[in-house]
């Protein structure tokens, strides 16, 4: 595919409810967006890195600059047939794999257009509908905290996960079990306890979790196979899973049961494919993370969830629980059954609302292939 010009932007988009992990608290979203032109066609993508280098090492700036100067340029050059060419484009550059991704999984949403196939069939997915939970943020109450639960539940969705934090976990699971004795309910600590914790993360066994994500160190593998040890629980890593390598040392050293995927978090949807069926061949199942994204990244991450191993709920959840307008139509649904429909349509099968896009961006530049003189 010739490109003739990858269009990133910022936008600024505030959420529905702040959303309160152990390591901060959201509000407004800073928001890089890629847009590839190609053959009169356009490919969207997202970049998932946040505002500050909190969950990942990465930022809206860092994933700005790269793509400015490093990733843009190659890709420009390149001229890719297909989305599964851009990690050996980009090989050179170490790390920054949520900028890599936002522009590799633009490339895969072209071609999904080009061939007037819908972007799941292209990733090779084969579910109709995907199963969705939803990811509630620290409440300052406990009431407050119930009351959400509750909200979630009668909207239907299929797995509640309470973020939690030393301080706020065993209480309110307590509480939400009084409640909810049978409920799919699980927690995500994002890498807030350390040792001294292990025996207060083993007392988390009484509450039937289906799992507890990432609760030691961001990029560690040996601890967690020792708290894994200890604990009937499964653990689910998020943080620590970079690329197909990592889920195998992970689950070959048994440091986990559960795989998330995010496809930013792992370069991009080749190396999440590979992600998926490494899992897949070791019999662990994954399920889709999300890092509150705009309609792009959800439907992106729609089309990654329709794969078969992807087989427990994702933190794929309706557009409404995030933003008061998404920046696609129609806005992602989740059926009273907590299942969103794959489109079968051709590309991401979510129209951009550009001129609402638009309205939001408040930075913009224009990335062309490095000209040739001479
Ligand atoms: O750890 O899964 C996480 C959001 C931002 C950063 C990290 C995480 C999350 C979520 C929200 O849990 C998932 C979502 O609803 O998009
Ligand atoms: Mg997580």
């Amino acid at each position: 595919m010739k490109i003739d010009a990858i269009h990133l932007r910022e936008i600024h988009l505030p959420l529905v409810h702040p959303f309160e992990t152990s390591f901060g608290r959201t509000t407004d979203r800073r928001i890089l967006l890629v847009q590839i032109e190609a053959e009169g066609l356009t490919g969207w993508g997202e970049c998932v890195a946040g505002e500050h280098p909190y969950f990942s090492e990465e930022t809206v700036d860092t994933a700005w600059q790269m793509m400015r100067v490093e990733l843009g340029p190659s890709l420009a050059a390149a001229d890719p047939e297909h989305g599964g060419k851009c990690p050996e484009i980009f090989k050179r550059v170490r790390g920054h794999r949520m900028a890599k991704a936002a522009l590799e999984n633009a490339v895969w949403d072209l071609e999904a257009q080009a061939k007037g196939i819908a972007l799941s069939d292209l990733l090779g997915g084969s579910r109709e509908v995907i199963s969705c939970g939803v990811s509630i943020g620290i409440q300052p109450t406990m009431e407050q905290q119930m009351e959400k639960i509750q909200t979630e539940l009668a909207a239907g969705y299929q797995r509640i996960k309470l973020k939690c934090k030393p301080g706020w976990d065993v209480k309110v699971f307590e509480e939400a079990r009084k409640r909810w004795p049978d409920i799919a309910l699980s927690c995500d600590a994002n890498s807030a306890y350390r040792i001294r914790d292990f025996d207060h993360l083993v007392s988390f066994d009484q509450f039937n979790l289906m799992m507890i994500e990432q609760p030691l160190w961001y990029d560690d593998f040996y601890f967690h196979a020792m708290l894994q040890k200890r604990l009937e629980t499964p653990i689910c890593l998020d943080e620590s899973i970079r690329n197909r390598r990592d889920a195998l040392a992970s689950i070959d050293m048994e440091s986990c049961r559960i795989l998330n995927i995010k496809v930013g978090r792992v370069g991009g949807f080749s190396e999440a494919i590979r992600v998926h069926n490494v899992a897949a061949e070791r019999g662990v199942p994954v399920w889709c993370g999300g890092m509150l994204e705009t309609g792009i990244g959800r439907s992106h991450n729609i089309a990654l969830s329709s794969l078969p191993n992807f087989s427990l709920p994702g933190d794929v959840s309706a557009s409404a629980r995030y933003w008061k307008e998404d920046i696609i139509e129609p806005e992602v649904v989740v059926s009273s059954a907590g299942e969103i429909a794959v489109p079968s349509t051709p590309g991401r099968g979510y129209e951009v609302r550009v001129d609402l896009v638009d309205r939001l961006t408040v930075r913009r530049e224009t990335i062309r292939a490095m000209e040739l003189v001479g």
